[in-house]
């Protein structure tokens, strides 16, 4: 899941300029009005050299105890979003500590998340230095910062990337890049491909960003394998839209696979062991082979082969093939034998069959 952080604070201290700069772009509205933000205001970041992604939430100015409507639907709208924050980012003026900020910090303390206190607008070295007072708050970080100035904006990137890897949050939205290896994991539904996308994965997954333009219907992942990084397109995840109807779907998830097949490098074609080849896995085959694509044969639910007591391995068929070659020798052997001939050398004794799983 993707980490959350909110900036929340009283109105006025500067939360819309500090979402700006931090997201690099002049998304929320600043003013010396107060309460100017009223909804919640988004941003996903992407810090790749310290690879990591998270939602960065501008909030409207919090009061506390007023009646007045608009002020407490604009508490109800930042209460919940600190209830789905992993880190808040508590912005203060540099210079003093009001007592709604007091509130506000008690209500932070309260909701047991994890606090960085911003001291903002110290856009000079002596207001800097006032600021410090206000790290005797006791909360998990402290930064002074002048988002009029760009002092200290590095530092809270920092400390905020901090922060959600120490909680275990590192989750990246990867970025492509042309020189990956494209693998896609094609083959009928309910054949394992998710199972097996997982499993090669594990929580080393990341998942890309959508590109602008680009119309996808396969979800993209980047895996790492051996230091490299491999695209998985995942044609598994994609449920049918509403529009498609059942008629249609057959074709639909045809499209699908072609279009996976033409992006990738290669194509794992996913079959279910039980169930063997059908004409849609042949066709896939087939056009990967036309668009000369790698191609890997992926026989998934093995462990159902092994299970019936009537079919043989490819091992067993294999050590009853030689079994049947040794007796023939023997029978020859036997004959030859008995016509008087010198003994030719004995074959290699059959290969031991598969050892079945328990
Ligand atoms: N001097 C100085 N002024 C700042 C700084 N950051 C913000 N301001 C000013 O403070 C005022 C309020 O800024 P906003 O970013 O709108 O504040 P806010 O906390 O989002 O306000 P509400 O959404 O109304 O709660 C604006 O006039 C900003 O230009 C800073 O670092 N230094
Ligand atoms: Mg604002």
């Amino acid at each position: 899941m993707i980490a959350r952080i909110t900036i929340v604070g009283r109105p006025n201290v500067g939360k819309s300029s500090l979402f700006n700069v931090l997201s690099g772009h002049k998304i929320a509205i600043v003013s010396d009005i107060e309460n100017t933000t009223r909804d919640i205001v988004e941003y996903q970041m992407h810090d790749p050299e310290n690879h990591i992604s998270y939602i960065l939430a501008d909030s409207g100015g919090l009061t506390i105890g007023s009646d007045d409507e608009i002020l407490s639907d604009i508490r109800n709208r930042v209460q919940e979003s600190i209830s789905r924050s992993d880190l808040i980012l508590f912005v203060l003026e540099y210079d003093r500590l009001t007592a709604l900020d007091e509130e506000i910090a008690k209500l932070l303390r309260k909701s047991g998340k994890k606090v960085i206190v911003v001291a903002n607008k110290a856009d000079n070295i002596e207001r800097m230095n006032e600021a410090y007072a206000l790290a005797s708050l006791g909360f998990d970080d402290f930064v002074i910062t002048s988002t009029a100035h760009d002092r200290g904006l590095d530092i809270l990137k920092l400390a905020m990337v901090h922060s959600l890897k120490e909680q275990g949050l590192s989750y990246e939205e990867a970025i492509y890049d042309d020189g990956m290896l494209k693998l896609a994991i094609i083959g009928r539904p309910n054949v394992g491909k998710s199972s097996l996308i997982n499993a090669l994965t594990g929580t080393n997954r990341a998942m890309v960003r959508d590109m602008p333009g680009t119309t996808r219907d396969s979800i993209d992942s980047i895996v790492e394998w051996n230091g490299e990084k491999i695209v998985l397109i995942d044609t598994a995840g994609i449920r049918r839209s509403g529009k498609i109807g059942s008629a249609n779907l057959e074709q639909w998830s045809v499209m699908r696979s072609e279009r996976s097949i033409t992006r990738a490098d290669l194509v794992a074609i996913v079959i279910d062991a039980d169930e063997g080849i059908t004409s849609q896995d042949k066709h896939v085959v087939e056009r990967a082979l036309e668009e000369k694509k790698g191609i890997i044969l992926v026989c998934n639910k093995w462990d159902k082969i092994l299970a019936r007591p009537t079919v043989q391995t490819l091992e067993e068929r294999e050590a009853q093939r030689q079994a049947d070659k040794a007796k023939s020798e023997t029978e020859k052997l036997a004959k030859s034998k008995a016509r008087g001939n010198k003994l030719p050398p004995l074959p290699e004794s059959p290969i031991k069959p598969h050892n079945r799983a328990p």
